[in-house]
């Protein structure tokens, strides 16, 4: 079994509200759950994301007054599709999915906490310029390739894996270990720009 100190497995936000009946349901989003458990035996470092957000999160349909989920509005750093409010924090629906094998975990890096700006990448939160600080973890530990899986394909686990690669880290995403939302094409973009990015997909 390999276990390559500069290669890590990222879990992005597998958590309840992006499973089956949660509030942000991704399609069969609870089946990446046990090929994840099992990639996780072959890395040795994993890092799960937990998207952790405060209840009053301005990604939220909720703190727009007229305004419905899934529509998309301006906000500051541009523009910012609406959620049911979803991952509050402490909620079960942030709680990671109850068979994940959170132990395995080196770092759990929680992200979206700010109350004014969404956080789609484990990197950089969606004004694209505030550090999350994981890019300075992997460095310091010497990853230089990571191994993507987990929710949403089209959205957070896209993110994360572009701004890996336009990092400069080695990039892989493992599809049969993700699932996607697909909002009006979203999953199909998601998939160009990783593509573009140099992220290598299998
Ligand atoms: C996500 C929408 C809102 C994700 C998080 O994990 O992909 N999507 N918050
Ligand atoms: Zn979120």
């Amino acid at each position: 079994m390999m276990r390559d100190p500069s290669e890590a497995l990222l879990v992005i936000d597998v958590q309840n509200d992006f499973c089956p009946g949660g509030a942000l349901a991704v399609p069969d989003g609870d089946a990446v759950v046990p090929a994840i458990n099992t990639m996780m035996e072959t890395f040795a470092t994993t890092i799960l994301t937990q998207d952790w957000h405060p209840a009053d999160h301005r990604s939220f349909a909720s703190q727009h007054p007229g305004a419905a989920p899934f529509e998309t509005v301006d906000m500051p750093y541009g523009p910012q599709v609406l959620w049911p409010d979803h991952c509050v924090i402490g909620s079960h629906g942030g709680a990671f999915h109850p068979d994940l094998r959170t132990d395995r975990a080196a770092l759990i890096l929680r992200k979206g906490s700010n109350p004014a700006i969404d956080s789609y990448s484990a990197f950089f939160e969606n004004d694209r310029m505030t550090a999350t600080g994981l890019e300075g973890y992997l460095r310091t530990l010497g990853i230089r390739t990571l191994t993507l899986v987990g929710l949403a394909t089209d959205f957070c686990v896209a993110y994360s894996a572009i701004d890996a690669a336009r990092l400069g880290f080695g990039v892989h995403l493992r599809l049969e270990a993700c699932r996607g939302i697909d909002l009006n094409g979203s999953l199909e973009h998601a998939m160009q720009g990783m593509r573009d990015a140099g992220v290598e997909i299998d």
